[in-house]
């Protein structure tokens, strides 16, 4: 895990969305990821309004949206901007190379054009992340050093499968495509995981830790929480809640209660006092 501070690993990392991200981090004081599990645009866009600005990624299932369109991505967009966040659409993306160009790119929800950050299984093999790559790397795609990729390298559900040889075949492929792969969804630092690929001097691969909720252990589909203290300290770089925040009874101040917990817990890792 690392002891640097957002701002110096923003100095040194070779993604420049990954700059972006964590000159947020640093400038907003927040390492929260909100998951924004929600059904309609009207709610979705009064939520990234309210917390926009306690978080640094607000991160979408947008095919839970029923009236997704212009208006979701215009809304949506133009809120990003306002409060200063970046999109997380949390994709999962899974198939045949071809088959996830086609969903990343165009289509129905059209994420390559508002998604800043989406994520991929590597059940499939190598070839879904050597896909997206060639996209988000192809002459035609606008949006060149403003997109990138987290590898969904663990689970936090019971019994899940994603571990051991899974977890460690995530690593390699990630270190195999540096640049466009930022990084993993994962319970912990990857560090101690072993592969036959040596770090390079470079390599900072950003942690997005799910599974986080302050009062709560789990729910009764296997979800499984640790709290944003937990999460930092076993190196996650952003925490991602979602029910502990949009479902409490005020999710401005329990998203600020988030923020405080996880910045806090961020300071101590760096060895920081204020
Ligand atoms: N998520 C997990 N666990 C994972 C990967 N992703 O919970 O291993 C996602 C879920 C949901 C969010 O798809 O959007 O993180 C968790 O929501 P919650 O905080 O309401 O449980």
């Amino acid at each position: 895990k690392s002891t640097l501070s957002y701002a110096s690993r923003a100095k040194t990392h070779r993604s420049s969305l990954v700059k972006k991200l964590f000159d947020i981090a640093e400038v907003k004081k927040t390492n929260v990821a909100v998951s924004a599990d929600l059904r309609n645009t009207k709610d979705l866009l009064a939520l990234a309004d309210a917390i926009g600005p306690y978080i640094a990624v607000f991160k979408t299932h947008i095919d839970l949206v029923s009236d997704f369109g212009e208006a979701t991505v215009a809304g949506l967009k133009s809120l990003s901007v306002k409060h200063n966040f970046l999109f997380f659409e949390d994709r999962k993306f899974v198939d045949i190379g071809n088959t996830v160009q086609q969903q990343y790119h165009g289509g129905a929800l059209r994420i390559s054009e508002w998604a800043h950050i989406v994520n991929a299984s590597v059940l499939a093999g190598e070839g879904i992340i050597e896909a997206l790559v060639q996209t988000a790397q192809g002459s035609d795609f606008q949006y060149k050093d403003e997109r990138a990729l987290l590898i969904l390298a663990e689970m936090t559900t019971k019994g899940s499968l994603a571990t051991g040889a899974y977890t460690s075949s995530a690593v390699e492929i990630a270190k195999r495509h540096q640049g466009f792969v930022i990084g993993f969804v994962a319970t912990r630092s990857l560090e101690s995981v072993r592969t036959d690929i040596p770090a390079t001097e470079d390599e900072d691969f950003v942690i997005f830790t799910a599974g986080v909720n302050r009062s709560s252990k789990g729910d009764k589909l296997g979800q499984q929480y640790q709290t944003p203290k937990s999460a930092i300290e076993r190196g996650s770089d952003f925490i991602i809640a979602g029910r502990g925040i949009y479902a409490s009874e005020d999710p401005v101040a329990s998203v600020k209660l988030y923020q405080e917990e996880g910045w806090q817990a961020y300071l101590a890792r760096i060895g920081s006092k204020d």
